[in-house]
This record gives structure tokens, C-alpha cells and sequence, in this order.
């Protein structure tokens, strides 16, 4: 099977094998390639200290230790017809890609899937995600930039309960006026989104930019203070050497990764790994 990860880690992995240079893996070396893959000081500190007590490292071992930070990575998916999904984020962040992506995934997985335009506010956005959903060939609801994006959501998930549909997946706009403004929005479509179905929505997954690094978990807390966070999905992991930064999403967030994106078209959304990851990480830089 064609590794994804390896894919999604390249710049990650050449970048830490330049700070590693020829020689064989002592911890000092090791501590510049974390660095270098924007993993987390502490983080660094920590592996370094469960490794054992060898001048040299072992794959094995930092396979071992790395895997970790991963161990409460399971998938809350709790069945519902429809499964509502609303997609969070700043604003370039990935989010209309990964609802198309994931429109795509669950579609071929044999489900039927309906989007909700709910980015009214930036212009061009509603035209964005009907040009994806004419490529997936999936319905869309949308209406006019600047309409209440909480009742593209009810008409949406009323349109997907009429209709028996599986999933439904609600875009986002990443930027409002102000943070206050993009806070009550985001609360309204969720109050709104429950009177259309029960429990909906029912997961609410953050979209965080790696090459935006350990930044992004300040970003995730600030969304997760207006409404409780329930997945992730990191975007552009093939566009960046901060690969690193995943183990400190992982630990300060407490949320299962659930995807990662790997390039800009339909098909380029892998489910999460850890032991895939850790592997193909480790992998490559004793290549
Ligand atoms: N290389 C790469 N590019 C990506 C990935 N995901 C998204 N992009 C690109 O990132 C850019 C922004 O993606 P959008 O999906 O429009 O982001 P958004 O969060 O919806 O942005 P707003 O609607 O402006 O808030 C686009 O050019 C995408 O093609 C990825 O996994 N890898
Ligand atoms: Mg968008």
C-alpha cells in the first residue's frame, strides 16, 4: 500500500535528516531534528528523558516513546442518522477542502452525503464549496453571501432528515467581523442545528494549518472556549517541515486527530494513524 504519511511527512522528515547530517543519532543530535520538525521544547525534553540511558538512540526505542503521546487517540463516533458534522477554523485554514475531502471519503465509504454552505460571509465562499460539491457530486443547501448562515444549517439537516441521508457537513466561516460576532455565530448554528435534529451536531472537528505549527493549538483552545471541540484535522502536513507540532496538538488538546491532509485534491485526506505515523516518521530519518 502506497504510504500516505510519507507523503503528508516528507518535509518534515528532510528537514530533521539535515539538522541529523551524517552522523548516528546521539540525543544532542536528536534534540536539534525535533527542533527542526517544531516539536514542542517540552516535548523534546521528555522523549530525550524516557529514552534509555545510551549515548546513542535506537529506533526501536523512539518509535516506543514517541507513540505515546498518542495513546488517547480514539474516535467518538457514536451513530446517528443524519451524522451532522460542523467544520471549524481560522479563516485559509482548510476547511472547505476537508468538507469536500471528507464529502468524498464518506461517499465512497457508500454514504450519502449533503453539504451546508454556512460560510456566508466571505465572498466567494458559498461559489467554492457548490464548484466542490458539483465535482463530488454530492447535494448542496446554500443561499446568497450574507444570509443567516444558521439557517443554511437547518436547511441542511431538515433537507438531509426528509431525504434519509447519512451524513451532513456543515462549513464554516473562519473570520467574522470580530471574534465576539464569529462566537455567537458559531453558537447559534449549533443551538439551531439541534432543533432541526436531535443531538446535532454531532461532531464538531476543528481544521488547524501545520504549517502553522505548535501555534495552532492556541488557536484550537480559543474555538474550543466557544464550543466543545470533539476532533481535529490538521491540513497541509505535505506543505511544511513542522510535522513535529502533531505531538503537541495531540497532548495539549486532548481531542483525537482524526485526519490529515495531504495536498489540495479530493483524495488527499488520510484517516490518523499514530502508530502509522510514529513509524513512518522514525522510519525516515534513519533511513
Ligand atoms: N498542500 C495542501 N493544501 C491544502 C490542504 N488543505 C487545504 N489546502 C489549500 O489551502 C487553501 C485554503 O483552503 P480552504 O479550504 O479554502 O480553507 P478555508 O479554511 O475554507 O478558508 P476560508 O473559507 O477563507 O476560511 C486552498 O488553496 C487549499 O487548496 C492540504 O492538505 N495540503
Ligand atoms: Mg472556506
Amino acid at each position: 500500500m502506497f504510504n500516505f504519511f510519507k507523503k503528508g511527512l516528507s518535509k518534515t522528515i528532510e528537514a530533521m535528516k539535515e539538522a541529523r547530517g551524517k552522523s548516528k543519532i546521539s540525543k544532542d543530535v536528536l534534540e536539534e531534528m525535533l527542533l527542526e520538525a517544531d516539536v514542542d521544547y517540552e516535548i523534546i525534553e521528555e522523549i530525550i528523558f524516557y529514552l534509555p540511558p545510551n549515548e546513542f538512540v535506537e529506533k526501536a526505542d523512539l518509535k516506543r516513546v514517541m507513540k505515546t503521546y498518542f495513546m488517547y487517540e480514539h474516535e467518538n463516533f457514536t451513530p446517528a442518522k443524519p451524522y451532522v458534522e460542523l467544520i471549524l477554523g481560522v479563516n485559509g485554514a482548510g476547511k472547505t477542502t476537508s468538507v469536500a475531502k471528507l464529502a468524498n471519503l464518506y461517499k465512497k465509504a457508500g454514504n450519502s452525503v449533503i453539504l451546508g454552505a454556512c460560510d456566508t460571509f466571505r465572498a466567494g465562499a458559498v461559489e467554492q464549496i457548490k464548484r466542490w460539491s458539483q465535482i463530488i457530486n454530492v447535494p448542496i443547501i446554500a443561499t446568497a453571501q450574507g444570509h443567516d448562515p444558521a439557517a443554511v444549517a437547518y436547511d441542511t439537516i431538515n433537507s438531509a432528515v426528509a431525504k434519509g441521508l447519512d451524513r451532513v457537513l456543515i462549513d464554516t466561516a473562519g473570520r467574522l467581523q470580530n471574534q465576539k460576532n464569529l462566537a455567537n455565530e458559531l453558537e447559534k448554528i449549533v443551538r439551531i442545528s439541534a432543533r432541526a435534529c436531535e443531538g446535532a451536531p454531532h461532531r464538531k472537528i476543528i481544521v488547524l494549518d501545520a504549517t502553522q505549527g505548535n501555534n495552532s493549538v492556541i488557536q484550537a483552545k480559543a474555538f474550543n472556549e466557544i464550543t466543545k471541540l470533539d476532533g481535529i484535522i490538521i491540513t497541509k502536513l505535505d506543505g511544511t517541515p513542522k510535522g513535529g507540532a502533531l505531538f503537541g496538538i495531540a497532548r495539549e488538546l486532548e481531542i483525537p486527530i482524526l485526519y490529515v491532509g495531504v495536498g489540495e485534491s479530493m483524495d488527499d485526506l488520510i484517516k490518523f494513524n499514530p502508530d502509522e505515523f510514529v513509524d513512518t516518521l522514525v522510519d525516515g530519518l534513519f533511513e
